[in-house]
């Protein structure tokens, strides 16, 4: 197993406090996640899909209050308030860590304490890094074989060295002789999503959901990785990450960010309409950057899997997404059909009769008004999705040329755009701005400003963040070798209301010109927002029906974006003081240009 003391220390105060019946150290070994299934199967937690339909595949529903995070209970407990910044909860850190002792005090009673040691990134990659994560939920622990490198392999490269130690419980001790429920979790006032980011430590209590109890994703890869990216000069980012190559074979890597459940999978998947375009996937959502020895910026994707929204993926819309859940997978609040196979809104297929929704009732038309969640989720390994790239776990990672900002914007801003230079670069993506998603709940509907996408997720100040992004590109070893930034928006409306670019596959013709741009071509008129598309400069050969909408499509329009202006006042306010003086000269610099 390991002879880590810390690690060993570590595990033993927690099972004193918890109170497992059971310690199991995980091993990622085939035979003990078909154990962990099985059992699963026969407590009646999980089902076991169709073989032939969808071999070695499960079955879950989560409690109806269980299925999103929950960032109105996520915290990050800095030891001062103001490190936090404005767009996080906070708690003082030893506050959090009482309570929250006396929420695990025997939480863990009737189950098994499970230790999962994983690796974020290939295994031994200089960009990479090693967590455990304690748990009392199997879901967790067969969903964290498929997001991570997990196992004996990583406590072996771990030796006596440091780990992220990431803790976390459902929250729902069972006394002697009391039956489980299919899915334990504890009430919402008692679910708690907490870092410490001075001590790199992830306290998870009360959700069994993906983003709050798989902890090497959002709370590790994000919030944790954030702080650990800014002490050291790197960057951890909610971006993902895709191989270009063009019909020259010319290949380029991009990385891009868009709020969850955005699209993000899709582009990342997408199948080129043009003809001799192909696209290769390394990550579909998280991103952790440093810079090579040859001064270009190097990008690993820290999973090993996709935890993907399921209702609208299709063979239609990403038929690579479905073949990656086509075996080997887990589903999560999708419909079950009565032949054991999985269904949900926009799959393509008519729900068959007799199916069983997300609450398990038999889907009936008239009273049933959505049979799968709309946050349902698959949990598929990376490696299954057939464009997977080639050197997606290269453990040096792939170099990026361009960094891709975008959020759904029914007006004012273009289908693309290119910043001036790094500074303003930031500033785009500082400003990005999205509609609100099922990913998360607690939240109002409508447009929400949400900087690089990653509102939720940024561990520090989000002042300071900007901060670092500007630093990143002052500190750069080779200014030229630094990615171009741009912005995309596949969601803006004509007057009918009707979205304007057919997106999906066609995106390839945004990315074409992108790609162009890197290499100081594609053709770009300098407007006052930055460089857009001239006319023609965008690949639209056989899209005929879009051809009287690219006017409006790369149109900036002054007044518009004067309005807009009052907007990122309120937005860049909320950052007082801590507002980088770069931003606010970004911001001055748009204005002039604007009542030029
Ligand atoms: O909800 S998760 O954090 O698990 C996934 C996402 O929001 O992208
Ligand atoms: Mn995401």
């Amino acid at each position: 197993m390991t002879q880590n003391k810390k690690l060993i220390n570590w595990v033993n105060e927690w099972a004193a406090l918890c109170q497992p019946d059971h310690v199991h150290w995980c091993d990622g070994s085939e035979a003990e996640n078909d154990r962990l299934l099985e059992m699963m199967v026969s407590s009646g937690m999980a089902v076991r899909l169709d073989d032939a339909k969808r071999p070695n595949s499960y079955y879950f529903q989560s409690d109806p209050s269980d299925v999103a995070r929950v960032e109105n209970r996520t915290f990050i407990c800095s030891a001062k308030k103001e490190d936090a910044g404005p767009t996080n909860n906070w708690v003082e850190p030893a506050e959090m860590k009482k309570t929250l002792t006396e929420e695990y005090r025997g939480s863990m009673k009737g189950r098994t304490m499970y230790i999962i040691p994983f690796s974020m990134g290939p295994l031994g990659s200089r960009i990479s890094q090693i967590g455990i994560q304690i748990t009392d939920s199997p879901y967790v622990v067969v969903n964290m074989r498929i997001m991570t490198r997990m196992g004996q392999r990583v406590l072996e490269i771990l030796g006596d060295g440091d780990f992220v130690p990431c803790i976390h419980s459902v929250g729902a001790p069972l006394q002697p002789g009391q039956k489980d429920v299919k899915w334990p979790c504890a009430p919402i006032e008692k679910k708690y999503i907490a870092h410490f980011p001075e001590t790199n430590e992830i306290w998870s209590y009360g959700s069994g959901y993906g983003g709050n109890a798989l902890l090497g994703k959002k709370c590790f890869a994000l919030r944790i990785a954030t702080n650990m990216a800014r002490r050291e000069g790197w960057l951890a980012e909610h971006m993902l990450i895709m191989g270009i190559t063009n019909p020259q074979g010319v290949k380029k890597y991009v990385a891009a960010a868009f709020p969850s459940a955005c699209g993000k999978t899709n582009l990342a998947m997408l199948i080129p309409t043009i003809p001799g375009w192909k696209v290769e996937t390394v990550g579909d959502d998280i991103a952790w950057m440093k810079f090579g020895d040859d001064g270009r910026l190097y990008a690993i994707n820290p999973e090993a899997g996709f935890f993907g929204v399921a209702p609208y993926t299709s063979m239609e819309t990403n038929p690579n997404a479905m073949l990656s859940c086509r075996s080997n997978s887990i589903f999560t609040n999708t419909a079950l059909t009565p032949d054991n196979d999985i269904w949900w809104e926009g799959i393509g297929t008519e729900i068959p009769e007799g199916s069983i929704t997300w609450t398990n009732h038999v889907y009936n038309k008239e009273t049933t008004p959505v049979a799968a969640h709309p946050n349902a989720r698959f949990t598929a390994p990376a490696k299954q999705c057939p464009v997977i790239d080639p050197n997606w776990e290269s453990p040096a990672g792939v170099p990026i040329s361009a960094f891709i900002f975008g959020g759904r914007r029914p007006g004012t801003v273009p289908l693309v755009y290119q910043s001036f230079d790094w500074n303003h670069g930031v500033f785009m993506g500082s400003i990005v701005g999205s509609e609100v998603t099922a990913a998360a709940i607690g939240l109002k509907a409508g447009v929400r400003r949400d900087p690089f996408a990653m509102l939720p997720f940024c561990g520090y100040h989000m002042g300071d963040y900007f901060g670092h992004w500007v630093s990143i590109g002052a500190n750069a070893p080779h200014k030229d070798k630094l990615p171009k930034i741009f912005n995309v928006n596949w969601f803006r409306k004509g007057t009918d209301g009707k979205f304007l670019w057919p997106g999906y596959g066609e995106n390839i013709r945004v990315l074409q010109w992108i790609f162009e741009r890197t290499d100081n071509a594609g053709a770009a008129d300098e407007t006052a927002i930055g460089y857009v598309p001239s006319k023609g400069a965008i690949n639209i050969s056989g899209l005929t029906a879009v051809e009287k909408s690219m006017d409006d499509l790369l149109k900036v329009d002054t007044a518009e974006w004067i309005e807009e202006c009052g907007l990122i006042a309120e937005h860049q306010a909320i950052f007082g003081d801590r507002l980088p003086k770069e931003m606010a000269s970004q911001f001055e610099l748009l204005k002039s240009r604007l009542s030029k």
